[in-house]
């Protein structure tokens, strides 16, 4: 090996080793369970594990989905062709794992992609989470990404609303809320003509979702029910148009917060969290539902 070699094969190392995450991450190991991302990974979602909406118009609206499991396939089948998986009123939600860890490299480090325009938007709060037991499963701890309503007027945090099922078909679906408040999910006979708004594998005559809250901003601009406006919220939500158009609809996994509200510091995520977070309605347009197009990791392209 000559003189002008060495430079050249330690060059050519360097370049081979920068394409590894651990070189990246200054060779830190993340823990027993970080799935390192490879050259081979997707940088979108590969598997849905859970989906349970709230009731809503989009609920059972294509298909009848027998089980959760089918339910799950057929939410990743709408993602992998871009089309939108709808969450249902508050509280519905959607979980997404991907083939490898996603890396906290600081700022953005993923995207949700949702159908937000300008005063239709319909925020759902993003929670993230680690595969602590490394089991595979999202049944860890999770993270609210703390967005700039976290500490508004109106924002709760372990608010809950149960659904009850309609003993017919085209009935509305009535619910009742942690704060000793009552509403219906309307039928929309015009528009969504399926049987029942209230998802079909979800079993027993009601079911209760639990989770953070954000104050509602919706209203009747016309005066006469004709034109409802949904207002945008400052940043940090999936399905928010100030999100989907301002910002690419990206996240921060640095936004991550405890149940108390307090930073937290996450060096990898394994499953994000999507869920509706405002119980609201507005006249024909119906209940305010979130909706998800896909999940990007911004983070891999870093290698
Ligand atoms: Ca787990
Ligand atoms: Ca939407």
């Amino acid at each position: 090996m000559n003189r002008i070699c060495l430079p050249i094969l330690l060059l050519a190392a360097f370049a081979v080793s920068s394409c590894n995450y651990h070189k990246v991450i200054d060779g830190e190991p993340l823990g027993e369970f970080f799935r390192a991302p490879t050259n081979e990974s997707s940088v979108y979602a590969d598997k849905v594990l859970d989906y349970t909406p709230a009731p809503g118009q989009f609920i059972n609206a294509d298909v009848i989905l027998p089980t959760a499991e089918a339910a799950c396939a057929w939410a990743k089948e709408r993602l992998d062709s871009k089309q939108f998986v709808s969450l249902g009123a508050f509280g519905g939600y959607i979980v997404v794992g991907f083939d490898h860890s996603i890396v906290n490299l600081g700022g953005d480090c993923f995207a949700v992609y949702g159908n937000a325009i300008s005063g239709g938007s319909e925020p759902g709060i993003v929670w993230v989470s680690q595969d602590t037991n490394g089991n595979g499963r999202p049944d860890d701890e999770w993270f609210e990404l703390r967005g700039s309503d976290y500490n508004a007027d109106g924002s709760l945090r372990n608010y809950s609303v149960t659904y009850y099922r309609p003993s017919a078909p085209g009935q509305r679906v009535r619910w009742t809320d942690s704060e000793g408040q009552e509403g219906t999910i309307d039928y929309l006979a015009a528009y969504h003509k399926q049987d029942y708004y209230y998802p079909a594998w979800i079993p027993g005559a009601e079911y209760t979702l639990t989770g953070s809250r954000l104050k509602a901003h919706n209203y009747d601009q016309s005066g006469n029910g004709s034109y409802w406006v949904n207002p945008d919220y400052g940043w940090g939500y999936a399905d928010n148009y100030n999100d989907v158009h301002k910002k690419d609809a990206t996240f921060r996994i640095d936004d991550a917060v405890d149940a108390t509200g307090k930073p937290v510091i996450l060096k990898y995520i394994d499953f994000i969290k999507v869920q509706t977070a405002v119980n609201a309605k507005s006249g024909w347009l119906g209940e305010l539902s979130t909706e998800v197009l896909g999940f990007e990791d911004l983070s891999i392209n870093v290698r």
